[in-house]
């Protein structure tokens, strides 16, 4: 049986802050991550993505990887600050020429780029002047997607406005756990509705100086499960809903923010914002990697807490459950949604504590499995209608997975960052199958 149609687009994807390096170089201009990642306490034994995966200086060696994996996409976004070093005004030519060669030796490959204006890496000179809690960031915002179609939308066609700003409000806003390592509940709503704000005035923007763009957005969506099922545990399961899901769903879909907490939105929303948040999607990008277990505990922060999975529970090594179901729930949950709006799966993968064997292999089992397991619910989703039309690994490279640096392994690529060597895993070969075979069971015996 074939699993997937020819058409089936291939990718993986990766994020510029955590794979390039050259954090200072060539006039690229600081973010909030260098920042963030520069102060001691803030990630993970100090880990920096000063250096990374050094993709900037060896972004040749990385294409010729993907296309040894026979990808049709590659998702990548652009670093704001390497583009426009203050954030807004001067383009710098060094970051423009990388992204160029970058885009050309993708094409050459046969690869089509997906590009995302912005994975996280707020310009600092942007975050001085009051980062996403500022409305004008949403301004430079759309003037920056201009600036960087202006160049590269003659050989790029697909363009995400944001990846998972819910992550960058709920982290970098609620929790303070990522940059800019805010925790307070009026900052968040405000840094929220700017990133929505910011989507919508890119989208209108992009549309208007410029034809044949394929534009979508990417939000991590993941099904928030009470505990319990009383009263209480439910409505903590509906605020973490709204925080984390709906709030960057609802407003691009609906125009407007979900009842249980549109009244916080009062204060930033001004005449006429929803209308040009909701603007028309040609795709929509869902990364997904779990479900949330959610209990109400009144001396948490918001009334709510997380719980963990429980001891018996199959995780990762991020603590996330593997719950394939839970990508085929929230896949059907959304072609309720999205109406006629094409799905792609953006992001799904998982860090194990991977092995090196004497021979230098990393025989990564538990990886292959995951991913065979909830592609087979990206086929079960397509067999119950939903239109998805492609799947991209999370992630090519082991890379800086932000404040947990270095140690959480999600590469289908292990990197030595020491030497800079990369070395194909196991699940590597068993993708490169897959794509080839388009048949999840046949690619899983191959491995
Ligand atoms: O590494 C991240 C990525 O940047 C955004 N989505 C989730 C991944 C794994 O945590």
């Amino acid at each position: 049986m074939t699993d997937f149609p020819a058409d089936f687009v291939w990718g993986v994807s990766s994020a510029a802050y955590q794979i390039e390096g050259a954090w200072a170089e060539d006039g690229k201009g600081p973010s909030i991550w260098d920042t963030f990642s520069h102060t001691p306490g803030r990630v993970a034994r100090g880990d920096t993505g000063d250096v990374a995966c050094d993709h900037y200086h060896r972004y040749r060696e990385d294409v010729e990887l993907l296309a040894g994996l026979g990808v049709g996409a590659y998702r990548f976004s652009v670093s704001w600050p390497r583009w426009l070093p203050e954030g807004r005004g001067r383009v710098n030519r060094a970051g423009r020429d990388f992204y160029d060669e970058l885009v050309d030796e993708l094409l050459d490959r046969g690869i089509e780029p997906w590009l995302c204006l912005y994975h996280w890496d707020l310009p600092q000179a942007l975050q001085d002047a009051g980062g996403w809690e500022a409305r004008d960031t949403a301004l430079h915002y759309a003037d920056y997607a201009a600036s960087v179609l202006s160049v590269l939308g003659d050989r790029v066609r697909r363009v995400a406005m944001f990846n998972e700003p819910n992550a960058a409000a709920v982290a970098g806003y609620l929790l303070g756990i990522q940059a800019p390592g805010t925790s307070d509940l009026t900052s968040f709503v405000a840094a929220s509705h700017h990133l929505n704000l910011a989507t919508g005035l890119g989208l209108q923007r992009l549309r208007s100086e410029r034809s044949g763009l394929s534009l979508g957005t990417i939000v991590n969506l993941q099904p928030i499960v009470p505990e319990r099922e009383d009263e209480e545990d439910r409505r903590a399961a509906a605020v973490l809903d709204a925080f984390w899901n709906a709030h960057h769903v609802d407003p691009l879909l609906y125009g407007r923010y979900p009842e249980l907490t549109a009244g916080m939105f009062d204060d930033v929303i001004r005449d006429g914002d929803l209308e040009t948040i909701a603007q028309p999607l040609d795709w929509f990008g869902l990364n997904h990697y779990s479900h949330h277990r959610v209990a109400a505990d009144p001396a948490s922060l918001y009334g709510l807490a997380l719980v963990p999975p429980s001891d018996d529970a199959e995780t990762t090594a991020m603590g996330w459950e593997v719950v394939p179901d839970a990508l085929f729930d929230q896949l059907v949950a959304l072609r309720e949604k999205l109406g006629g709006v094409p799905i792609y799966v953006t992001e799904n993968g998982a860090a194990f504590r991977d092995r090196v064997d004497d021979r230098g292999e990393v025989h990564d089992q538990a990886r292959i499995d995951y991913l065979a397991r909830y592609l087979r619910a990206v086929a079960r989703a397509r067999d119950a209608g939903v239109d998805v039309r492609g799947y991209f690994v999370w992630t090519l490279l082991d890379n800086f997975e932000w404040h947990e640096g270095y140690a959480k392994r999600f590469g289908l690529v292990r990197v030595d960052f020491e030497t800079q060597e990369r070395r194909p895993k196991a699940s590597y070969d068993w993708y490169r199958r897959m794509i080839e075979t388009r048949k999840i069971e046949d690619a899983a015996e191959a491995a």
